[in-house]
């Protein structure tokens, strides 16, 4: 069947190649030079182009609602919905740029198509021309960098010191989660002791005594911020929220912070995008080696009464252990 194929599309290219030096022929049998672009040439060139540009036009318009399902849902995050808009307007903004001038690019191409013993006009220069396409750009521009700085300003300004703590762990190939506990104060921890403790938690630091270990699940509680410190314990990962709208890099070697507020629990976000298995996952998103691409976490979204349920069942990390006497200091 393959071999069907190509023979059939050898053939096909072999037959229009004839029919174009057919054609050559016969213009040169009416005496005509065939290399000499004609203004029927031109005006058919010109058609095309502006049936390219309904065509392009009309795939770009399917494209957008034939694959908007493809899209994630809503944002389930407070800035989540803020990070949407501005890039909805974006997008906004570059679609009448794109349609406006790729518009006037092929119209023009076919209302002025070349006619023999036309002259183009000579204008070289026009200075209120030059002021509109220079101002009116800048002034968008502004405007989106203005925007954006402000949203990210928001965003990222550090969160206050009683805002729930909660540690993210990276490591080839998989996420620890560290929650702080009732003190909400993580306990030290160093990347030397990772091989004898989980996440290198200190065990000289009273601190840590009350954090809580797990790497199955984050689970968070809805409507209430969360203060995220990261740390890797090898490579740069990133932990990346696609449905929070959030994401930061890990790197060894220092911490990193972000916080955000999930709006929407795991429950609601199955009956709004009526996908009863739907979860929440957080994602890797730094080509960190081999297993990369299996370095997920799930992330369950729960009321208050079951995060305090979850919570219950966790016990901390130390809880009635003899109390380990290594530490990074010795
Ligand atoms: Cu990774």
């Amino acid at each position: 069947m393959n071999i069907l194929t190509y023979a059939l599309l050898i053939l096909g290219a072999a037959a229009i190649w004839q029919l174009v030096r057919v054609v050559e022929l016969s213009t040169k049998l009416k005496g005509a030079d065939p290399n000499k672009v004609t203004e029927r040439d031109n005006r058919m060139n010109g058609i095309f182009m502006l049936t390219f540009m309904i065509l392009l036009f009309a795939f770009c318009i399917w494209q957008f609602f034939a694959y908007k399902d493809r899209l994630l849902p809503e944002a389930a995050s407070a800035h989540g919905v803020d990070i949407d808009w501005l890039m909805n307007f974006n997008f906004l903004v570059i679609g009448i740029v794109f349609f406006i001038t790729n518009g006037l690019l092929f119209y023009m191409a076919y209302k002025y198509y070349g006619r023999d013993g036309a002259k183009a006009t000579y204008y070289p220069h026009n200075n209120k021309l030059e002021m509109l396409w220079t101002g009116v750009p800048a002034v968008v521009l502004f405007i989106i960098i203005f925007l954006g700085i402000r949203l990210w300003n928001n965003t990222m300004e550090p969160a206050p010191t009683t805002t729930r703590l909660v540690e993210l762990y990276a490591q080839q190939f998989n996420w620890s989660v560290r929650y702080s506990g009732t003190d909400n104060q993580l306990g030290k921890a160093d990347y030397r002791l990772s091989g004898k403790y989980p996440t290198g938690i200190d065990s000289s630091d009273a601190k840590g005594y009350d954090d809580i270990i797990v790497n199955d699940t984050l689970f968070l509680e809805v409507n209430k911020e969360v203060n995220f410190r990261m740390r890797s314990r090898d490579v740069i990962h990133s932990a990346f929220f696609p449905h929070f709208r959030a994401q930061m890099n890990c790197v060894p070697g220092m911490e990193t912070w972000f916080h955000f507020k999930p709006t929407i629990t795991t429950a609601e976000m199955r009956k709004k995008t009526g996908n009863d298995k739907f979860d929440y996952m957080l994602l890797c998103n730094k080509i960190c080696g081999t297993s990369h691409w299996n370095m997920g976490l799930l992330i369950v979204v729960g009321d208050k009464k079951q995060y305090e349920e979850y919570m219950k069942r966790r016990k901390p990390y130390f809880d009635g252990r003899p109390l380990p006497t290594v530490s990074a200091k010795n």
